[in-house]
């Protein structure tokens, strides 16, 4: 995977030992001797560096990291909290944002045509956007049975601030074709098997949904470039649908006059059945079957106080957290102390912008001292409400949105 490293014969380029010395400060003694295809260890890119370390690590082949739900606290979700999920490897550094390209090509445009970053920030106007990116199979792990996939408990969403030009500003710069349906984004992490012909995701979004003002070609998340595991340096930004949108290592995006068939577009992948099946059910997986997963459910979660939290019984207790609805805005917000018998309206405020989570915040005054659960219920504009029961099992183990919990002791 260390492809930009070496050269045709494998010895570290002169480039990357120029990088080298700068990363850890001195000369390299013996740089002469370093072997042909040997990666120093300098090299070894940490994806957990930077990282909370309050992050659970699913699994590093690929590296996949969610958020414990109360890291996922502030407004806009700084870096450092952020979850992972990678297909396939992390590209080799270092990369040269100089030299990166974005092309844009596919049968419904009229002309390929390729863009240097430069480009891109010189010719078109600059966007920021908070987008909510949640893995279409965050909460995996409360199907029964369990399902392929990671098991991800509620933290594989972020909601920071991106900053791009619009996709849809750069198609009208290339110029489509009538005919134009879907977009797919190609990036350049390798697959897992390093296998050059393989690709470890390409996925896309209808041309509608690509042309929304929100849909970004983002190098900025929160001010500052996009850290290499979060897709250095060219990023698709898409809010509201499941992630696997958002192609990071952005380097090509091609403009179909068909429906995307990329990897991870096929089979079950992202992927719900259109009727309801038995729990551990195996149906065919042929199109006729599956619709692909859009815009996101509603759903919302519980960021204060944190899981397990001792409460003093006196003072009424603050709790906070965000709620987001895919497309749509939330309208409502609920919580409940007993186990659903009765709700509290809580305050929730606008979106910073369309696609942006929605923060809410209540008091609650517990009655007595003992344990308790606080349940948080979001409705969306279109009058959907979070199941307080786990959603329909589905083979992907995709979109469960049941209530967040989160149990207290008051004294
Ligand atoms: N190139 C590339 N883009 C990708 C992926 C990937 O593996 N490779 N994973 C996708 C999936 S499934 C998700 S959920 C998000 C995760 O984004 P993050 O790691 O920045 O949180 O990136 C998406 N974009
Ligand atoms: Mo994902």
């Amino acid at each position: 995977m260390q492809n930009q490293l070496h050269d045709r014969r494998g010895f570290l380029q002169k480039g990357a030992l120029a990088t080298l010395t700068a990363l850890v400060g001195t000369n390299i003694v013996f740089a002469d001797k370093i072997p042909p295809h040997y990666t120093p260890l300098a090299f070894e890119y940490d994806p957990l560096k930077g990282k909370s370390s309050e992050m659970k690590v699913l699994g590093d082949k690929p590296w996949n990291v969610e958020s414990p739900v109360h890291l996922l606290d502030d407004a806009v979700t700084p870096v450092d909290k952020m979850f992972i999920r990678n297909n396939g490897l992390i590209p080799a550094e270092p990369i040269n944002p100089v030299t990166w390209t974005l092309t844009i090509k596919g049968e419904s445009v009229k002309a390929e045509k390729k863009y240097t970053l430069e480009d891109l920030k010189k010719r078109f106007q600059t966007h920021t956007y908070q987008l909510v990116l949640e893995c279409g199979g965050n909460g995996r792990s409360g199907f029964e049975p369990q399902t392929t996939g990671n098991p991800w408990d509620q933290g594989a969403v972020s909601c920071a601030e991106w900053t791009g030009v619009r996709l849809k500003d750069i198609l009208a710069d290339v110029g489509l074709k009538e005919d134009a349906v879907y977009i797919g984004y190609y990036g350049k992490d390798p697959h897992l098997s390093q296998d050059p012909t393989k690709v470890a995701i390409s996925r896309g979004v209808p041309i509608k949904k690509a042309l929304e003002n929100e849909t970004l070609i983002a190098w900025a998340v929160n001010g500052q470039d996009i850290p290499l595991v979060h897709g250095y340096p060219l990023r698709l930004v898409i809010g509201g649908w499941p992630a696997s949108v958002s192609g990071k290592w952005l380097h090509t995006i091609a403009v179909r006059n068909k429906e995307h068939d990329g990897a991870k577009m096929e089979g079950h992948s992202y992927r719900m059945p259109i009727r309801p099946v038995q729990p551990g059910e195996k149906i065919a997986e042929t199109p006729e079957n599956f619709r692909i997963i859009e815009s996101m459910p509603v759903k919302s979660l519980i960021t204060y106080p944190k899981i397990g939290a001792m409460l003093d019984l006196k003072k009424p207790l603050a709790i906070r957290g965000h709620a987001w609805a895919g497309d749509r805005a939330v309208a409502e917000v609920h919580t409940s102390i007993d186990y659903g018998a009765s709700w509290q309206k809580t305050k929730l405020q606008p979106a910073k912008n369309r696609l942006a989570w929605q923060h809410w915040s209540t008091e609650v005054t517990f009655p007595q001292a003992g344990y308790y659960e606080v349940w948080v219920r979001a409705t969306d504009s279109s009058g959907m409400m979070q199941p307080m029961v786990i959603p329909q099992w589905n083979p992907g183990g995709y979109l469960n949105n049941a209530c967040h919990r989160i149990a207290v002791k008051a004294a």
